[in-house]
């Protein structure tokens, strides 16, 4: 994911799965007792944030246990581009998994 910093990031997750999933954004000051709590089969949880701070951020799945879900692959990158723009550049993000 890519945005700046000042964007509306709208961000809807729906569960269709027997197990509960979340969403959490390390790029949002937020509630994360609301916006990132889990929904279970045949819920969806809607949040909006605003990003802050330039940078590149995890978002990862925050159900118990947190770390089988990101072990199971429900992670990535979101970065934060400040509001002005910057000079062209080849712009890369890894990240790395064990399974
Ligand atoms: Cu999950």
């Amino acid at each position: 994911m890519h945005c700046r910093v000042d964007d509306t990031v709208d961000f809807t997750l729906s569960n269709d799965v027997d197990i509960p999933h979340s969403m959490d954004f390390h790029a949002a000051q937020i509630d994360p007792k609301h916006a990132f709590r889990s929904v279970t089969k045949g819920q969806s949880v809607q949040f909006s944030f605003t990003p802050k701070f330039a940078g590149a951020f995890m978002y990862h799945c925050g159900t118990a246990p947190v770390l089988m879900h990101i072990g199971s692959g429900m992670y990535g990158a979101i970065v934060v581009s400040p509001r002005e723009p910057r000079p062209p550049a080849k712009e890369f993000v890894f990240v790395q998994s064990e399974f």
